[in-house]
């Protein structure tokens, strides 16, 4: 008993020592992405900036991309439509200090949050996650982040808050895709409540174990890995809280291909291309079976009983 004590409490003077030691380290680099110690190098990291993590039970145990894939083939237009093009051309943008989310609509706690209150309190978990992108290639991504659900819990909805809405950065300035008009900006998503509030909806702010580079949707971003990679909403800055489904950048551009639920089902084609089969990359045959829900089915399939997936995709 006294010897479980004495551990604890060095422990603590341990993790009290390290917290000192990460708020010099953030005064004297200057370069917080947030000013958050938690997500601040305790030691020099590969890419960047480590981040404190706790492993989840809820990854798979499939071997992740490695860093360099995951960080140069990339979907993000507001940095161009290459896959090449995020990772040259993100770099540069630099997010808003501090980086700020408005609450809005059908919640009691509405209003503006600074990422590093909604991150205050909060756990980060390292995600393994299966990755299915629309266009047929996939990847396993370790994603650090914590369940969306902690925050639209913090926000109080009222009972008429059927959806949630998210939206990106609007920034012609810093994104240069968004001179052009391949999708109506900013980039809009959105999830059901019961979707939303599922323990493998995560909002994102690391990978492999280091703040989220540029191209993969710093600060913060969304991640629904039983859904196609468009539900996963980069450079979030504003959640509302709606009564009516909402309509996303992809149903309102090219609505005869993209749906609302945008759940990964091998039976429901794109207008081009067959969803049956998926690339895993760095293999660019499409030799890989795709799963129903991506493979996640066990665990969300009854949140679409009685729904026909076939219509509503
Ligand atoms: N704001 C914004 N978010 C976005 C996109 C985008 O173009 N803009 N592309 C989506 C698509 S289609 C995919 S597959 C994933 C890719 O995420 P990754 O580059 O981090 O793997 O981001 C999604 N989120
Ligand atoms: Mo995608």
């Amino acid at each position: 008993m006294d010897k479980i004590r004495s551990s604890e409490i060095t422990e603590k003077r341990v993790y009290v020592n390290r917290r000192a030691f990460i708020a010099a380290a953030l005064a004297a680099s200057g370069c917080g992405l947030v000013d958050d110690p938690r997500l601040i190098a305790q030691e020099p990291a590969v890419h960047g900036r480590k981040l404190m993590t706790v492993k989840s039970a809820l990854s798979t145990t499939e071997p992740p991309n490695p860093w360099e894939h995951l960080t140069t083939f990339n979907n993000y237009y507001e940095f161009g439509t290459g896959k090449d093009e995020p990772a040259r051309n993100a770099p540069r943008f630099k997010a808003r200090q501090p980086w700020t989310i408005a609450i809005e609509g059908e919640c009691a706690k509405k209003g503006t949050i600074n990422l590093e209150d909604v991150l205050k309190g909060q756990t980060l978990e390292d995600r393994i996650y299966r990755h299915r992108c629309v266009e047929g290639w996939s990847m396993i991504i370790p994603w650090v982040g914590f369940p969306l659900g902690n925050l639209i819990k913090r926000c109080e909805p009222t009972a008429k808050a059927a959806f949630v809405e998210f939206t990106s950065l609007h920034d012609v300035g810093q994104m240069p895709g968004q001179r052009g008009d391949v999708l109506e900006w900013p980039y809009v998503e959105g999830l059901r409540m019961d979707e939303a509030m599922h323990p493998l909806t995560i909002l994102v702010v690391g990978l492999f174990g280091e703040v989220l580079p540029n191209q993969n949707g710093a600060p913060l971003r969304l991640v629904v890995p039983w859904k196609y990679g468009f539900k996963g909403i980069k450079a979030i800055v504003k959640i509302r809280f709606v009564e009516k489904r909402p309509v996303s950048s992809w149903m309102l551009n090219y609505p005869h291909a993209y749906g609302f639920y945008a759940n990964v089902n091998p039976q429901v084609d794109h207008p081009n291309w067959s969803q049956a089969v998926e690339a895993r990359l760095p293999s660019f045959f499409r030799n890989t079976k795709t799963q129903m829900f991506n493979g996640y089915g066990d665990q969300v399939a009854g949140l679409y009983k009685g729904l026909d997936l076939l219509k509503n995709y």
